[in-house]
């Protein structure tokens, strides 16, 4: 259908293509009273290839969400009993930003006033009916575009592009909310900042890109060494920071400790030799009145690490 409409552009069917591809592993929902165009609307999506949701009311399709908030699109209409299209938007967008779930409004009879009202209230698109099946599916995709594409830039924001661990300004935003949590005493924080000892030795000796290379060896042991609920980030260089959330006091120490080993233990292979590294940590656990004190504790702390001959902890 939509190749008879573009019969002239190859770039168009691959763009086309690459989105119902990835359509595959997207929820999608409909919302309408009238089981009529839910069919309608339901069957193009599928057709699209999205995992279909259909929900006869705004209150079905807010419990649908609260089963599977990772739906990625809503399209709904606007006229329904107890709850419109508008009123359920309103509700959606408590717990779900328009960058990470894309609202389609159908307008129908209203016309233009419904649509202003749809995108005043938080849709990212709408579609006036009738509408050509067409135009729905090209809207779909910018939508479903768009998203991926903030979803990318926000991933490139949050990442170290080298390791793939977090940068340094996602490990600070986050710190800031746990340490919030913390001072309601809802969790403890460990500050660990931790630092390749004598790293412009392996850069002078192996060259820059082994040195990138034990840069990303060392991330990935992090990564396996701590836990899904501590953050590990790569604060620049070859400083690494690592918020432990929740260490029970009497297992403090040999976490700390395992982190260090971990990075010694490491053998990573190059030009048919094996470099090894160590590490020196610095530690602060004291709940101060900021992350930033608490870092700069861990960084003084590291200070000493590295004066006490490096390759050890300090608190
Ligand atoms: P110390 O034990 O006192 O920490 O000594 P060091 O040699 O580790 O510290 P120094 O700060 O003198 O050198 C850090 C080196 O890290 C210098 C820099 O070239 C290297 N470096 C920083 N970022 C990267 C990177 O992305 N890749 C590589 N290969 N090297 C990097
Ligand atoms: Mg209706
Ligand atoms: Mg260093
Ligand atoms: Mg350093």
């Amino acid at each position: 259908y939509i190749i008879k409409d573009n019969p002239a552009s190859l770039s168009i069917l691959a763009q086309v293509i690459g989105r119902i591809l990835k359509n595959r592993n997207t929820k999608a929902m409909i919302v309408d009273d009238s089981s009529t165009a839910r069919h309608y609307v339901g069957d193009l999506l599928a057709h699209y290839q999205f995992q279909v949701f259909k929900a006869a009311s705004g209150k079905d399709a807010l419990d649908i969400l609260g089963e599977h908030p990772d739906i990625r699109l809503v399209v709904t209409d606007f006229h329904m009993p107890n709850m419109n299209g508008v009123e359920m938007i309103r509700a959606i967008r408590q717990n779900h930003p328009r960058e990470e779930l894309s609202i389609v409004g159908i307008s129908s009879g209203g016309g233009s006033a419904t649509a202003a009202m749809f995108i005043k209230h938080g849709a990212n698109d709408y579609i006036t009916k009738p509408f050509l099946r067409e135009e729905f599916f090209f809207r779909i995709n910018q939508n479903m575009d768009t998203l991926d594409l903030l979803g990318a830039y926000k991933k490139a924001a949050n990442h170290d592009f080298l390791t793939g661990l977090y940068n340094r300004r996602h490990l600070t935003e986050i710190g800031n909310k746990l340490y919030a949590s913390q001072r309601r005493g809802k969790l403890t924080l460990a500050s660990i900042l931790l630092d390749l000892d004598f790293f412009k030795a392996v850069n002078d000796e192996y060259g820059h890109d082994l040195g990138d290379a034990v840069l990303v060896a060392v991330a990935d042991k992090l990564r396996q060494t701590t836990r899904e609920t501590d953050i590990v980030a790569r604060m620049g260089g070859e400083e690494f920071g690592i918020l432990a959330v929740n260490l029970a006091p009497d297992h403090e120490e040999a976490y700390f400790d395992r982190l260090r080993q971990a990075v010694a233990e490491l053998a990573i292979p190059a030009d048919g030799k094996i470099i090894t590294i160590t590490a020196s940590l610095g530690v602060c656990t004291k709940p101060f009145d900021a992350l930033k004190d608490m870092l700069h504790a861990a960084d003084k702390a590291l200070y000493q690490a590295k004066a006490r001959g490096r390759n050890c902890v300090v608190r």
